[in-house]
């Protein structure tokens, strides 16, 4: 009997990611030798979608590593965490070589990235590929963001490049007409090598704590039209699928409109949107984001804000109790309607700049702490297709960054700043109705924070040092002495101040 061929990848883990990306690379022309823990799913999924000559389904991870050509490259799409070890250390344990590439595509941490890439340095080329879109990217084309050694990826590129999203070279804009057996073949696809190590998980991470402000931004924007101009379910999708038009064109846009139309299957005449439970549940992206931030010191509070707005949400029995004793404003606007929705349109857009501002600055600050050159306009680039943040508006990212790829802040390119220009006065009113009226927008008034914060010349932060010095002899800097000379006053004696410099920089506890 001729022998077949050997397949040009391994793919581990046939749940919802991995069947589904396997699909995706055999419609490219790859062959795709598959493995699942559980041998009967591997079996069930060969019979029921086994594309002509497209997978080779493997019940032992030792003929998964026969099944593949050299220099193998595996694919692990298992439940992050502790599996994604398992996994690695079965195939190094089946013989894998050095040069071989294990490829974890899953929602991984990126600092075990950066130590699974040292811990198997010596056994294989561990890297990692952040992968967004579910089940539908996964499918049809996913943003792909991967990181590790350089060599590697000129291994991987050619898959990579294949089964990622496109996107039109002069728009910018997603190419989405894959079917099954028909994939998206022109156009720039949505992945680029990120980094070294953790680069890729890094980039995801990032993009997840984005899509958590994002979605936050778009609840506060119905929550807002909804209380103050008791606009019903199909209304509010018909305002959406407008703005979907309009520089807010973007997916989570364009699903927003279509939930909202969403009849309730239970009850004729109503809308499902109106019977689902307000408390959103979460997977810990958001939170990863958010730690990350805190621990580097950046200042991403509409991230967290974000994450600790799904925490409360969660919180729905306290929410029905404290609703009794805790009072405030019903809400009621009589203003005009068209000018009111126009306005929350531009605190939703000036809340975005801002978002999007401060998950940049966040990988500025990494890629000094972790030592990579991450390149903003790429990464903008490589998520206007296939992820759940695609937007018309990454495209104006992408020219930013490739107008100044050393721009400080997003907000200082000449494009963001203009549109927060046009749009601050609405949405200062926005913020200022939703205080007066008692409706939570925690999105749209960190964000204003953050946007009042960074341009301010000075902070209160000048008391709050004195109240250090004061009660922890934390030191002082003062506005009339070079940075760095650090002062402490002996404040509990006023009758006989003493001043002392301090010698070194960064005095305190
Ligand atoms: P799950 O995260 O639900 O993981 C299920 C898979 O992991 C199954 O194939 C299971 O095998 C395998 N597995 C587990 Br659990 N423990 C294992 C072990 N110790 N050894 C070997 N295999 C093990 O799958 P998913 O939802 O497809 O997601 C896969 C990855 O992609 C995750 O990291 C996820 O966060 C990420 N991701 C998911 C989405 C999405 O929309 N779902 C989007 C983007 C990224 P079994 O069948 O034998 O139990």
């Amino acid at each position: 009997m001729p022998q077949q061929p050997l397949a040009d990848i391994g793919l581990i883990g046939l749940a919802v990611m991995g069947e589904n990306l396997a699909l995706n690379i055999a419609d490219h022309g790859f062959k795709v030798a598959v493995y699942n823990r559980t041998t009967d799913i591997m079996r069930k999924f060969i019979a029921r979608e086994n594309p002509p000559g497209g997978l080779v389904g493997c019940e032992t991870i030792q003929q998964l590593i026969a099944a593949v050509k050299r220099p193998r490259k595996f694919i692990i799409l298992v439940k992050a965490g502790p599996a994604v070890d398992a996994v690695t250390q079965q195939l190094i344990e089946a013989g894998i070589d050095t040069d071989d590439i294990v490829v974890d595509c899953g929602n991984s941490l990126f600092t075990d990235t950066i130590r699974r890439e040292k811990q198997y340095a010596d056994e294989c080329k561990f890297f990692g590929s952040g992968v967004s879109g579910g089940e539908i990217g996964a499918r049809f084309g996913p943003s792909l963001m991967p990181g590790g050694d350089p060599n590697s990826w000129q291994h991987l590129r050619p898959i990579w490049e294949a089964i990622a999203a496109k996107v039109d070279p002069k728009t910018g804009k997603p190419i989405e007409t894959a079917t099954p057996g028909h994939p998206v073949t022109t156009g720039v696809p949505c992945t680029a090598y990120l980094g070294p190590n953790g680069a890729g998980h890094y980039v995801k991470m990032i993009h997840n704590g984005i899509e958590y402000i994002d979605m936050q931004l778009i609840g506060e924007a119905y929550w807002l039209m909804s209380n103050l101009l008791g606009l019903k379910a199909p209304e509010l999708s018909r305002i959406f699928a407008t703005w979907n038009q309009g520089d807010l064109d973007s997916y989570l846009i364009q699903i927003t409109a279509d939930i909202l139309q969403q009849p309730d299957p239970m009850h004729m005449g109503d809308y499902l949107v109106d019977y689902i439970l307000d408390t959103a549940g979460q997977k810990g992206t958001g939170k990863w984001t958010s730690t990350n931030a805190l621990d580097m010191g950046v200042p991403a509070n509409s991230i967290t804000e974000a994450v600790f707005a799904r925490f409360l949400s969660a919180l729905k029995h306290e929410r029905i109790d404290a609703s009794k004793p805790l009072t405030g404003p019903t809400p009621s606007y009589t203003g005009n309607k068209e000018q009111l929705i126009n306005a929350v349109r531009d605190a939703l857009y000036c809340s975005k700049i801002c978002a999007y501002a401060q998950g940049f600055q966040l990988m500025r600050e990494a890629q000094k702490e972790y030592n990579w050159k991450l390149d903003f306009a790429t990464i903008a680039a490589i998520w206007r297709g296939g992820c759940i943040i695609r937007a018309r508006f990454l495209q104006k990212i992408t020219d930013a960054y490739t107008r100044n790829s050393d721009l400080v802040n997003l907000l200082l390119d000449p494009y963001f700043n203009d549109q927060i220009k046009t749009g601050q006065t609405n949405w200062r009113n926005v913020v200022s109705l939703a205080a007066t009226n008692g409706l939570p927008a925690p999105a749209f008034m960190s964000a204003m924070a953050y946007y009042d914060g960074y341009r301010s010349v000075r902070l209160p932060a000048n008391l709050l040092q004195a109240q250090r010095d004061y009660f922890g002899a934390h030191t002082y800097e003062r506005t009339d002495q070079p940075r760095g000379q650090f002062y402490h006053l002996d404040w509990p004696e006023p009758s006989r101040p003493q001043i002392a410099i301090v010698k070194g920089a960064g005095g305190g506890h």
